[in-house]
């Protein structure tokens, strides 16, 4: 028997170039409107970012926490604590990304904190190498799928307005965020609007297996699925209610590596896993969960957590690879925000599609200026 090599092998062979300076830079960005869910409502992007310095190269990356830890335990704080004290240490110029991830693994969990030195020195071979993001993946390049998450608005005229203009812009899926209270009947306005919509929901984690009977009425709606309808740290539960619903569960809170991505396949917790590449580890670990759950019927999206125009580029490379068989949480950067860091922002072709940002390493550039207006903390770790 031949065992199939891993998905991510081009990119665990790669060699850590010698980095001559890493500095740690926190922006603030306005959110053109508020992002409610039902765990919190953000009104700014906080955005740790890490500056890769290599014989006149520079790479940015971002790490996807946010400055609190209500959607996950990491948050800006603890990924510069645990980078700083503990990861960067392990850098060692001239080893394997294969093996700088094995050495990682002594860190336990945190892995925003190591995504985001993965995902910058990944940035940094590619621009030294003159190749995109995707071709260092081994993947050939290919429109994206989008799709758009829409927040919890204050009416149900407000929602359908918002739903509105995603379907004119031809997104490829819309999910709207629900929590208790503000559900089922909400869920009904925009289906009994909008027939032919590919809709799902999101509730990060508000509901409980004592909310069965209510989560079952979501039945009726032709839903794609419902992320994370049970708590965060739970995956055995989901596996109970997804035994009563008619509707895919889709995993998001609950996954943090291959491993809970197995465990929740073979309990039958979850028809599919939002992979966002960050709360996993890294592009490494997402391209081997997508591929272990296409492998096993299971449908696979990548996720977002509102980036800026970095990890915004990096989920759409992502996406070229083996198994990310559904429209994920790539949406137009003017959802977000009137001004990015980097340039150009994401924007959906006419019908809907996504093209990856052209040239090496991501492909977009990092406006140094609109660093300097943003950033709030500045710091050399060498
Ligand atoms: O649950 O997917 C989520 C944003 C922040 C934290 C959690 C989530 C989200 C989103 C937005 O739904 C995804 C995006 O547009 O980037
Ligand atoms: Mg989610």
């Amino acid at each position: 028997m031949t065992l199939k090599p891993s998905p991510a092998a081009a990119l665990e062979r790669l060699v850590v170039p010698k980095v001559d300076h890493v500095d740690l830079v926190t922006v603030k960005l306005p959110f053109v409107a508020p992002f409610g869910t039902s765990v919190y409502t953000w009104t700014h992007k906080e955005a740790l970012l890490m500056r890769l310095e290599s014989a006149g190269v520079t790479a940015w990356s971002e790490c996807v926490s946010d400055p609190d830890p209500f959607y996950f335990y990491e948050t800006n704080g603890t990924a510069r604590h645990i980078i700083k004290d503990f990861l960067l240490p392990l850098v060692e110029p001239g080893i394997a990304l294969g093996e700088l991830e094995e050495r990682f693994r002594h860190v336990r969990g945190h892995g925003m904190a190591k995504a985001t030195i993965e995902n910058g020195l990944l940035n940094l071979i590619a621009l030294q190498k003159g190749q995109p993001l995707h071709e260092l993946m081994g993947r050939p390049a290919k429109r994206i799928m989008s799709g758009i998450s829409i927040g919890l608005k204050g009416s149900q005229a407000e929602l359908l307005a918002a739903v509105e203009r995603a379907m004119a812009k031809k997104y490829g899926r819309v999910k709207m965020k629900i929590k208790k209270g503000q559900d089922v009947e909400w869920v009904r306005a925009v289906r009994e609007r909008f027939p032919d919509l590919r809709l799902m929901v999101d509730a990060n984690g508000d509901y409980s297996l004592s909310d069965t009977a209510l989560l079952k009425q979501l039945d009726a709606f032709d839903l794609m699925m419902v992320e994370q309808p049970l708590s965060y740290s739970d995956i055995f539960e989901h596996a109970a209610l997804q035994k009563e619903l008619k509707t895919a569960i889709c995993l998001d809170e609950s996954i943090h590596s291959l491993a809970d991505a197995a465990a929740a396949i073979a309990l039958g917790a979850c028809r599919i896993i939002n992979i966002k590449q960050g709360r996993v580890g890294g592009l490494m670990e997402s391209m081997r969960i997508a591929r272990f759950c296409a492998d096993r019927g299971v449908g696979v999206w990548s996720g977002g957590m509102d980036e800026t125009g970095i990890g915004r580029a990096v989920n759409i490379h992502l996406q070229t690879a083996e198994g990310f068989s559904l429209p994920g949480d790539t949406s137009e950067t003017n959802i977000y925000f009137d001004e990015d860091i980097a340039d150009p922002p994401v924007v959906l072709g006419p019908d809907g599609f996504i093209d990856i940002p052209g040239g090496p390493g991501l492909g977009v550039r990092v406006v140094p200026e609109r660093i300097l207006k943003r950033a709030i903390r500045w710091e050399r770790l060498c």
